[in-house]
């Protein structure tokens, strides 16, 4: 959906529209603008999360213990939230926000969902980690088995970061090739091979390529360009017989949203399967959100190994690699390749995520989540033509991106076309009005089962005056 210039609108007849039936509706809106533009010039009162980031950076590096939290990219210092129900996040200076980040994508059922707190504290009360094998481990692992379709077994970790890095490793061993092709802008976790043109954070702050990282390292990644299946090509032809794997995130997240163009997934398959390469698919985002059964359930291409993390522990730190019994068996104690853990299936995390995901059992919510979606999707980029600004909105169901210019945004090279100062603005000020969204272009908006078609409209009220500041600061 591209906006700015309203595709298909007859200005005649929305002037017509307006003129004669200047509703309550239209009067409301405007107070209701107004409303939040007084907010917006109020300004919160941030002093106690003020007094904690000075303190926080003299304890822990920048003052944050995940870079883009620091909202360098956006401008302004950090929220220190105290607390957080259903939809809602509340800061130590007591502001409350409609939260858009889900904590980058745990909390799809919302914050402190009781079933998911009473599931935790129950057991809590049997104790916090064994060191040794549990029942929960167990019972999440048939879930993941049963929903998500390629995966015949799989490992608990406890990041995305541990997942990928086990999973490339294991697909190593598999293939005995050292090299691994990723995607520009596409981000799997902090471990050295894949901070290479890495997306999230490192594009963000614009370290895609960390120091560090040794240069044998970086020389074992490839990169080709997301949706660009003769960039896949040209690497394989060129290493024929080297590549391990190829990872990828089925929808990208983290250059921020953009959706695999037809046939791109199917082509990667074919790819590797032509170049005995595996095909990995980095779920931690996407797995449990995009459906039931994660990207691989939605576009139906069969990867040979998944990763996961986030909706998977329910708020805990969990993350997870499966796939094709015959590689998995090849993991520790199982066969040779090694990969261990203190907390792995921590009984915690596993109650949360088995919690999360029986929720997500429940009879209409995706549904729910693509219809929350849509109306958010729809009202931003209505709100962005009001204002003259041009925006491209992405979308794949509770996931999107608003990125700040015309599009279209198909990859990492025009995802960086961004007016990033523009987005800075429009961060600010949803901030200020009450809305918490992702602090970077470059990442993903969430949206949850908690989140009320009350709230979505509330955000897009909010966002007429973000898209005005936009508007104006240009
Ligand atoms: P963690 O190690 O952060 O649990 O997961 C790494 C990872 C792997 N794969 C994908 C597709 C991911 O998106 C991530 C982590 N996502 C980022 C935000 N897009 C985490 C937020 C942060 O770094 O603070």
């Amino acid at each position: 959906m591209r906006c700015g210039t309203p595709e298909g609108a007859n200005r005649g007849a929305c002037a017509f529209a307006l003129s004669s039936v200047e509703s309550e509706g239209y009067t409301r809106a405007r107070d209701a603008r107004r409303e939040v533009a007084r907010r917006i010039e109020d300004r919160m009162r941030t002093d106690l999360s003020q007094k904690l980031f000075e303190h926080a950076k003299s304890r822990i590096p920048g003052g944050v213990n995940s870079p883009v939290r620091a909202f360098r990219a956006v401008g302004g210092d950090p929220r220190f939230i105290a607390r957080a129900s259903g939809s809602r996040l509340v800061d130590v200076d007591g502001n409350e926000y409609i939260d858009l980040l889900g904590s980058w994508g745990p909390m799809i059922v919302g914050h402190a969902h009781p079933a998911v707190v009473s599931a935790i504290a129950d057991a809590a009360r049997r104790g916090t980690s064994y060191g040794a094998p549990s029942p929960g481990e167990v019972r999440l692992a048939d879930v993941v088995v049963e929903r998500m379709p390629w995966v015949e077994r799989v490992r608990m970790v406890s990041s995305g970061t541990e997942a990928c890095m086990s999973a490339l490793r294991l697909a190593r061993a598999a293939t005995g090739r050292s090299l691994i092709l990723k995607f520009e802008g596409c981000y799997h976790g902090h471990s050295d091979g894949l901070l290479v043109k890495a997306g999230s954070g490192a594009t963000t702050l614009g370290v895609p390529d960390s120091p560090g990282v040794t240069p044998a390292q970086a020389a074992e990644t490839l990169t080709a360009l997301y949706n660009d299946l003769g960039s896949v090509r040209a690497l394989l032809d060129a290493h024929r017989g080297q590549v391990a794997a190829i990872i990828v995130e089925p929808v990208a997240g983290n250059m921020g949203l953009i959706p695999p163009a037809a046939g791109f997934l199917r082509g990667l398959r074919e790819l590797a399967d032509a170049a005995g390469s595996l095909l990995i698919f980095d779920e931690v985002i996407t797995g449990f959100r995009v459906s039931a059964g994660g990207a691989q359930a939605l576009y139906g291409v069969r990867p040979d190994l998944t990763t996961m993390g986030k909706i998977l522990g329910g708020g805990l730190p969990v993350g997870a690699y499966g796939g094709r019994a015959d590689l998995m068996e090849r993991v520790s104690p199982a066969g040779p390749v090694y990969q261990a853990g203190t907390l792995s299936g921590n009984p915690l995390a596993m109650a949360a995520g088995l919690a999360t995901l029986t929720l997500l059992a429940e009879p209409g919510v995706y549904e729910l989540l693509e219809a929350r979606g849509a109306r958010l999707a729809s009202g931003l980029a209505e709100a962005a033509s009001a204002a003259g600004v041009e925006v491209t909105v992405n979308r794949v169901g509770s996931l999107m991106t608003v990125f700040f210019q015309p599009g279209p945004v198909t990859d990492y090279a025009s995802a960086l076309r961004s007016d990033t100062q523009g987005f800075g603005v429009f961060f600010r000020t949803m901030l200020e009005g009450g809305v918490y969204l992702p602090p970077s272009q470059f990442e993903a908006a969430m949206v949850s089962t908690a989140l009320t078609e009350a709230d979505v409209d509330r955000v897009v009220e909010i966002a007429r005056s973000a898209f005005d500041a936009v508007r104006a600061s240009r």
